[in-house]
C-alpha cells in the first residue's frame, strides 16, 4: 500500500506510511531467559533458525503460561478460549470493540484454536501477562526536539555536521529500561486519542494536575499533536509475547519544530513510568522491545544525527 492521509473525527491529520513485517524476534526469546515479571517461568529455547513455523521444531516444548492477573478476568483480558463450551472470539476481524485485526495481515489459528504468533516460535504458549489472545494493540507518541545551546541555537554533531534530534523518553516501571511512552489502545478507541492520553500521562503526568495545569496541557498537545508524521505499523518485538499472543503498535512522530511548545513543557513522571527525560538520540541508545527501531526510523525522516 502507498503512503496516504486520513482525517480522524478530531480533524487530526496523519500522513500515513505503511512499514514490512520483522523478519525475526529476538527480546521473546531465548536460552535460560525467564519471562517478564516471574523469573519460575523460562521460555523454551528457539534458535535463531527455529523461530519460523515453517521450520519443524521436533521436540518444541514451550511451557504454557497465563499470569494470575490475566486469569482472574480484568476487563482488559480475554477469557480462556481453550476452555471447552466456552463462547469463541471473532478472530481476524473487529470483534464489538475489540480490534483482532493484525497490521500484519492474516495470521492462523493453531491447533489448539488460538492465534498463532505471525513472527515465529517464542518458547511460551498461553498469554503471558497480555490480556488478548492475538494482537495487543498499542499506539506510541515520538515526541521530538532539536537539542540547543544556551543561545537557543540547534546543536550538531561536530563529525558529520548533523543536527541533534532528542525525544521524550520515559522508565517503565516493570522492567526499568527506558522506552518510547506508548500504551494500549483502549477497545474502540481512536489511536490518535490513545497517542496523547498516553503522553499527557506518562510523561506530563496529567492523572495528578491541577485543573488549570490540565487545560493549558491539553491544549498544546492539541496544538502538537494535529500533525503527526506516521513512522511504524506493525509488530512489536516485545519481551511480553508469546506463541498466541503479542503486541502490535501504530507510532508517530511529532516534532516541535522550533522548540516553542512541547519542546518547553516541564515533564513529570506519572502512570506507569517511573522517570522521564528529554533523551538525545544516536546509535547507542538503549531502549524497551524494539522502540530503538522506531527512534532509528524518525531520526532518518528528520534527517538528524545517528
Ligand atoms: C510496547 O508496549 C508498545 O510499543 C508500547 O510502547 C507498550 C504498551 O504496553 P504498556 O506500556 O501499556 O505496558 O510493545
Amino acid at each position: 500500500m502507498g503512503n496516504q492521509s486520513i482525517k480522524t473525527a478530531t480533524t487530526t491529520t496523519f500522513r500515513i506510511i505503511h512499514t514490512k513485517m520483522p523478519k525475526t524476534h529476538t527480546k521473546c526469546r531465548g536460552t535460560n531467559l525467564s519471562y517478564p515479571r516471574n523469573d519460575k517461568i523460562l521460555r523454551f529455547p528457539v534458535p535463531d533458525n527455529k523461530v519460523s513455523w515453517d521450520t519443524p521444531y521436533t521436540g518444541y516444548k514451550p511451557v504454557d503460561y497465563t499470569a494470575d492477573s490475566v486469569l482472574s478476568g480484568p476487563v482488559w483480558a480475554d477469557i480462556d478460549v481453550r476452555k471447552p463450551r466456552t463462547p469463541q472470539p471473532r478472530w481476524n476481524t473487529v470483534d464489538g470493540k475489540i480490534d483482532r485485526q493484525s497490521h500484519t495481515g492474516h495470521y492462523v489459528i493453531d491447533e489448539f484454536g488460538v492465534p498463532r504468533n505471525p513472527v515465529g516460535r517464542t518458547g511460551v504458549r498461553g498469554r503471558g501477562c497480555l490480556g488478548r489472545w492475538g494482537p495487543n494493540h498499542a499506539a506510541d507518541p515520538i515526541v521530538t526536539r532539536w537539542k540547543r545551546n544556551e543561545k537557543f541555537e540547534v546543536m550538531k554533531n561536530t563529525s558529520n555536521n548533523k543536527p541533534v534530534l532528542q525525544f521524550v523518553a520515559i522508565q517503565r516501571r516493570d522492567t526499568g529500561e527506558w522506552a518510547i511512552p506508548g500504551g494500549m489502545v483502549d477497545p474502540g478507541e481512536q489511536i490518535s486519542v490513545t497517542l496523547k492520553r498516553e503522553f499527557g500521562e506518562e510523561a506530563l503526568n496529567t492523572l495528578e494536575s491541577s485543573k488549570d495545569e490540565k487545560e493549558d496541557i491539553t491544549r498544546k498537545l492539541n496544538e502538537l499533536f494535529c500533525r503527526g508524521e506516521e513512522i511504524y505499523r506493525g509488530y512489536v518485538d516485545d519481551p511480553r509475547n508469546t506463541d498466541n499472543s503479542w503486541m502490535e503498535t501504530v507510532a508517530f512522530n511529532f516534532n516541535d519544530d522550533d522548540g516553542t511548545s512541547v519542546g518547553k513543557f516541564n515533564l513529570h513522571a506519572g502512570d506507569d513510568a517511573v522517570g522521564v527525560k528529554w533523551t538525545d538520540i544516536n546509535s547507542e541508545i538503549k531502549l524497551y522491545a524494539s522502540h530503538k527501531n522506531f527512534i532509528h526510523e524518525t531520526a532518518k525522516r528528520l534527517g538528524a544525527d545517528w
